[in-house]
């Protein structure tokens, strides 16, 4: 391993890299091939620290290129325990810009540090990146509970370190949105410590709940209780410090990590949605009762109850579920002050985002109710980038992941207007809209998808709707689905068009899969490759649930006829 090799990386640039450590991983370890895919690096956490140090290399680059902050998140978040995973938080506090992946990609698999050395050479050269002397790079740290976090972060310090006068600042142990948070508000002058990121949410919680109509029933006996599955991950810990802040709801945590439970095994957001069982510690004890379930690294959210059968079936309240309950709130706020006030020049138009994997009937329901649709690929940067189209932009997948986005505009106006309403109209219908709209536009991370913030919102919309999780889980019912993961030899040769609705290459593929589809009422099927694991993806909908498990075991063979199964 070269530990030290000095060089300056361009002679116009003044940027020079002062060690090199980390060179020999990847090149020592023939067909890997890393790809940043669909939320950063991902692979075994053994073979990462190469990886991790040259993102750590990137992000400070970045940070020159933008002058602005930079976040670097140490997760493999629904991974198992023994992965982790490296990804940048762009100064928005959104993901890295696409621009940008294929050059972490050739920076990831840069077989020598010679090679390495000339690709960044070339990289700041064309993106003329330089040191003024004046403002260095600066990356907020954040990792997630797994064990190797500690190790992979001094191997991002370091690649950040490498770039003259570059500054990285450990934030510790975070949830992945809560480290989006804090980049989107440094970059905006904001404050942002995790206590700032608990007072926010905490207050435009309490802003909200006061708003809620008298005449709705407020929670009582079971209803005001929540018991939440934390993954044994970063999540849970952070939901017990958050809810010292909260009243008005009794929250549970269970699966925190405390009692030796493994991360994301048998527990969590990613488990719960796709086996449709209970976690670990939850059980016939628990019929009646609003449970929730975080992910390893808290961006995703799926509710459920258990189901009264005696079995460990559950009832899911997916990432469609989630969007659907923000979507009616949102509508009804935004129709009171679309047609109630006068001085509305405004006219907020809403937009709504899913992808493939959202189940039919979701889709059904929200255009029923006029809203408009969009598809977008897997990956929350594919989903926020369009959501940010509208003034206000609700994106979620049915795994959970998903947020509300407001634009400044609309923000600005709520502002003027509540400011307005609060000398002329107090108390009006009109005023409690815009003060409910802005008060979501402060719970609801505006970065990235937060199982916490969402996670309040949803508590406190289902209080001004005086709903049970039952009376939620009643606004469509979800088609009978099936996910598979099919181990392939090279998952990279499935290539899809149509937000991944279509298999455009092996050739041939796509054609069978439409041969088995029209077998079954309400078929419907795709096939892509994970961005976050080694396998392909199967997704099918159909109208029982044995349709649903037939054509996706169906799909999966002709995948696996067709790619070739995986030899290790
Ligand atoms: C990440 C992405 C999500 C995506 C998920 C699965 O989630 O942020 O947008 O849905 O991976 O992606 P794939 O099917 O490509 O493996 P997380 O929660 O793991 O960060």
């Amino acid at each position: 391993m070269n530990k030290n090799l000095s060089f300056s990386v361009h002679p116009l640039t003044s940027c020079p890299l002062k060690s090199f450590p980390y060179t020999s991983d990847i090149s020592s370890l023939p067909g890997v091939k890393l790809s940043y895919g669909t939320a950063g690096f991902r692979a075994d956490a053994s073979i990462l620290s190469s990886t991790v140090y040259r993102v750590g290399i990137l992000a400070a680059l970045r940070s020159l290129k933008t002058q602005s902050v930079i976040g670097l998140m140490i997760t493999a978040s629904h991974n198992k325990v023994s992965d982790n995973g490296v990804k940048i938080a762009d100064p928005s506090g959104g993901m890295l810009s696409q621009n940008w992946e294929p050059f972490a990609d050739t920076l990831a698999n840069a077989p020598t540090p010679q090679d390495l050395i000339q690709l960044i050479e070339e990289f700041v050269k064309k993106e003329d990146i330089s040191f003024n002397g004046v403002r260095p790079a600066e990356v907020l740290l954040g990792r997630d509970t797994r064990p190797s976090g500690d190790a992979l972060l001094k191997a991002a310090k370091e690649g950040i370190t490498s770039i003259v006068g570059a500054v990285a600042t450990d934030m510790g142990i975070l949830t992945t949105p809560q480290l989006h948070w804090m980049v989107r508000a440094r970059n905006k002058g904001m404050k942002a410590s995790e206590q700032d990121y608990f007072e926010q949410l905490s207050s435009s919680f309490r802003c909200l709940m006061d708003l809620i109509p008298s005449e709705k029933s407020k929670f009582n006996g079971t209803n005001d209780r929540l018991v939440v599955d934390g993954a044994n991950g970063v999540g849970g810990i952070k939901l017990e410090a958050l809810q010292k802040l909260l009243s008005g709801l009794i929250i549970e945590v269970r699966n925190d990590g405390e009692n030796g439970g493994v991360l994301n095994e048998g527990v969590g957001a990613d488990f719960v949605q796709k086996e449709k069982v209970v976690p670990y510690g939850f059980g016939s004890k628990d019929v009646g009762i609003r449970c929730a379930s975080l992910d390893g690294d808290a961006d995703r959210l799926v509710y459920f109850s258990v189901l009264p059968e005696g079995s460990s079936r559950i009832a899911l309240v997916d990432g469609d579920k989630i969007l659907s309950l923000f979507a009616l709130f949102i509508r009804e706020q935004l129709s009171i002050l679309n047609e109630q006030d006068l001085k509305n020049s405004h006219q907020a138009h809403l937009g709504i985002v899913q992808t493939a994997y959202a189940n039919g009937a979701s889709t059904n329901y929200l255009k029923q109710l006029g809203l408009e649709v969009n598809f977008t690929p897997t990956g929350v940067k594919y989903l926020h980038e369009k959501a940010a189209e509208f003034d206000i932009g609700i994106y979620f997948e049915a795994n959970g992941h998903g947020t509300i986005l407001f634009s400044e505009s609309l923000v600005g106006w709520l502002e003027a207007r509540t400011k307005e309403l609060s000398s002329k109209s107090k108390g009006s219908e009109v005023e409690k809209a815009a003060l409910r709209l802005l008060a979501v536009s402060k719970l609801i991370n505006q970065a990235v998808g937060d199982a916490l913030s969402g996670l309040l919102l949803v508590e406190v919309i289902l209080q001004h709707m005086g709903w049970s999780i039952h009376r939620w889980n009643e606004l469509y019912h979800d088609l009978p689905s099936r996910q598979l993961k099919v181990k392939v030899a090279d998952r990279t040769a499935v290539i899809t068009a149509n937000a991944e609705t279509v298999v455009v290459s092996p050739p041939g593929l796509q054609e069978v899969v439409n041969a088995e589809i029209v077998k079954y009422p309400q078929g419907r099927c795709f096939v892509r490759p994970s961005g976050t694991e080694d396998v392909v993806r199967v997704y099918a909908e159909a109208s029982t649930q044995e349709a649903a498990d037939s054509l996706a075991n169906s799909v999966a063979k002709l995948v696996d006829q067709f790619l070739g199964s995986k030899t290790s």
